[in-house]
């Protein structure tokens, strides 16, 4: 008998594909519904492996167009909405700011209206679920860290697009009572993640023995989760989580861009069986991002005292895994980075 029936938006993605994969096999008596409009960055190579799964469905749809939603909410009995689709890459929303807009702004807003006119004021059960970033607190300096009480600062097109989809679902909780829960997790790496940003990014680059594009001095700092572990909290914020709260999610894992790319330099020389240095002689400094973030940190200690959450995996473990998937899915990767992929790269770093 199935005990809830949950809609992932944006399960095809990066994030979405691990909860999507931890929901589907840890609760056999749940209806999956992977919701995603399959963007350059939605694959469904990136779920193949859960096709199969009786518990488990996919629907191809864009969170903005409303009549879609509201039929995705009279087809199934959805009670349960975790929403990750969204425009996702800070790059590409400087080149291109409106899809930013239209997809993290309108397309939250159109599922909240889906949800409250299907849940229709019954919301016993119910729960809209928010996945947003760090990034919308703004940029730290050298010293502390961003608690769930910090201030809305966001600065980038992107950020602020999913800053604003944060107010509008608080604001579809106070206004009409919707059951609502948030989380704001800092920079994710692992398996599965598409080659525009970092990680697998300078991974693939260097296995291609291709330049390194560091941005500026390489001096930003940035606190990374494997992804797992984040898929774990969601996991638990949507079973324990508290209505209207807001949970940080966060590695305690801060790393300088330019170290953090010696580490893969290093270990990928081990792995590649190649002359140690020779993976860091394609570091190249280009010109930096506009309005570059120098610091995220996320005090996560929310989580952990109220919901008894810690991350499971240390960074040395997480990245040495996560860079042995790249080296074993060739195939993946080069599924993703032909045709359009190759394009963007051209055009995105063409002029650095
Ligand atoms: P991603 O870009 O890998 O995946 C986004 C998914 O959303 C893709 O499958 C895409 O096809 C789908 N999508 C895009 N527009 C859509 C639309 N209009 N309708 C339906 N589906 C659409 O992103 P990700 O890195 O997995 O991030 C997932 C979520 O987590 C995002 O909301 C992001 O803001 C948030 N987040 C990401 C990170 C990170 O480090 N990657 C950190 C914190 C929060
Ligand atoms: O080629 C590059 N060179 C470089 O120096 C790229 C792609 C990035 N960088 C720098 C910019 C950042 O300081 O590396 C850092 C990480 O960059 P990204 O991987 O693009 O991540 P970031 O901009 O920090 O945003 C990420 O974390 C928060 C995700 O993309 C967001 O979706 C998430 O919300």
């Amino acid at each position: 008998m199935t005990t809830k029936t949950i809609l992932v938006t944006g399960g095809a993605g990066f994030i979405g594909s691990h909860v999507v994969r931890l929901l589907v096999n840890k609760y056999p008596d749940y209806s999956i519904i992977n919701l995603d409009a399959l963007t350059y960055a939605g694959n469904l190579a990136n779920v193949a492996d859960l096709e199969e799964e009786s518990n488990y469905s996919f629907v191809k749809a864009d969170i903005t167009d409303l009549e879609a939603m509201r039929k995705i909410f009279a087809v199934y009995p959805i009670d349960t909405v975790v929403h990750l689709a969204a425009e996702s890459h800070v790059d590409r929303s400087i080149e291109d700011p409106l899809i930013f807009v239209k997809t993290n702004l309108v397309g939250t807003a159109t599922l909240l209206q889906a949800a409250r006119e299907a849940w229709k004021g019954a919301h016993d059960g119910k729960l809209f679920y928010h996945v947003s970033t760090d990034e919308v607190y703004g940029s730290l300096g050298e010293t502390g860290f961003f608690t769930e009480e910090t201030p809305y600062d966001p600065r980038s097109p992107y950020s602020s697009s999913k800053a604003g989809s944060d107010h509008l679902v608080r604001a579809w909780h106070h206004t009409f009572d919707l059951p609502v829960v948030l989380s704001n997790c800092s920079n994710n790496y692992g398996p599965y993640q598409f080659p525009e940003k970092l990680i697998p990014l300078f991974i693939n680059n260097i296995r291609n023995e291709k330049p390194l594009p560091v941005y500026g001095k390489g001096v930003n700092v940035r606190d990374w989760l494997y992804v797992e572990d984040h898929a774990r909290a969601i996991d638990l914020i949507l079973h324990e989580g508290r209505v209207g709260e807001t949970y940080n999610i966060g590695g305690h894992n801060e790393w300088r861009n330019i170290d953090l790319i010696k580490v893969i330099c290093r270990t990928m020389d081990e792995k590649l069986g190649r002359p140690a240095g020779s993976s860091e002689e394609l570091i190249t400094y280009v010109t930096d991002r506009a309005g570059h973030d120098m610091r995220y940190a996320i005090d996560a200690s929310k989580l952990k005292e109220d919901l008894g959450w810690t991350p499971s995996l240390q960074f040395e473990e997480g990245i040495a895994k996560t860079i042995d998937w790249y080296l074993e899915n060739e195939e993946w990767m080069r599924g993703v980075t032909s045709g359009a992929y190759k394009d963007y790269y051209d055009s995105m770093y063409k002029n650095r």
